[in-house]
């Protein structure tokens, strides 16, 4: 199985005042971020808003992706839906346009048991032949995967690797140890410096689209063994994560995005428009991150 290695923006979705997809700023965030030097894209994720948008809108989203990028990167799709058969299907969809891996969020919202869930990635591997990559993400999706579970999954040979969007890096440690030909995946980028010390190689993550630099930078620093700087540079993206995390993630990305000049619109309702003190806080966070910045 190929080996994945790099910084990679969990795309936000921009959309208009209709909640339409915004291509034009989508392009912006995509070229901007390749510059930095990001190796590719997760779209279609939590960060995407995949659940508020249509399966249509999924659909168009990671083709307008692929064609973006046009192979300057890779780009990992998650299609990861409500049942088997729409996942394959959204799947089948984006399959012919470049993508490089599927991803996909268990199936949630009812219970399953762990063989229905393994059966779920069984099955979106075999009907699409796509390398599927497991999205561990137990705060979101309510379903949360034992080591051991992991590793079980990850035997079929169709199975990729796994985004690990969780603090646990002790279950992270062993993925990386025990699962050499996997990918294994970091998700939380407040903990980006951590995961590349017990042997992570690649990144997907949501804040990495508005400073892909202060992370493109630490993983070189950290494979330089310039140690004092990688944890600078991390303490640096930190301070502005607790910053986002307090707005709200999403919608603070947005924001922040639009103070850089690239206008991506809200966040889908429910979530509701950032108020003027957010981008206050927004922009003096940023000048704080960037200031003495080389
Ligand atoms: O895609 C993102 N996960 C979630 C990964 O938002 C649930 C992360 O990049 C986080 O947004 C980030 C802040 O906690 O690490």
């Amino acid at each position: 199985m190929r080996q994945f290695e790099g910084i990679y923006p969990a795309l936000i979705t921009p959309i208009d005042a209709h909640e339409e997809i915004n291509e034009k700023a989508l392009e912006q965030v995509i070229e901007k971020t390749l510059k930095q030097g990001v190796a590719g894209f997760y779209v279609s994720g939590s960060t995407g808003e995949s659940f508020l948008l249509r399966d249509e809108q999924r659909v168009r989203l990671i083709k307008a992706v692929c064609e973006i990028v046009d192979g300057r990167g890779d780009v990992l799709a998650n299609i990861g839906t409500f049942s088997t058969k729409a996942t394959i299907n959204m799947a089948e969809a984006v399959a012919g346009c470049g993508v490089s891996a599927i991803s996909a969020v268990p199936p949630f919202y009812f219970s399953y048991s762990k063989e229905e869930i393994k059966q779920y990635y069984y099955d979106i591997a075999e009907a699409t032949g796509l390398p599927v990559i497991i999205y561990n993400i137990p705060k979101l999706s309510g379903v949360s995967f034992g080591t051991e579970e992991l590793i079980q999954f990850m035997s079929h040979s169709g199975i990729a690797g796994v985004k690990q969007t969780t603090m646990d890096l002790m279950q992270t440690e062993a993925l990386v140890r025990r699962c050499k030909d996997k990918a294994i995946f970091n998700g939380h980028d407040e903990i980006l410096l951590p995961a590349l010390s017990v042997g992570v190689k690649a990144s997907i993550g949501s804040t990495f689209s508005i400073m892909g630099d202060v992370f493109v930078n630490l993983k070189k620093a950290f494979d330089a063994g310039d140690m004092e700087k990688a944890k600078h540079l991390q303490g640096k993206g930190n301070e502005m994560i607790g910053t986002l995390l307090e707005i709200g993630i999403f919608p603070a990305i947005k924001g922040v995005l639009k103070i850089q000049g690239i206008d991506c619109g809200h966040c889908i309702k429910p979530y509701q428009p950032l108020k003027p003190e957010d981008y206050k806080k927004l922009e003096a966070a940023l000048k704080k991150l960037y200031d003495g910045m080389e």
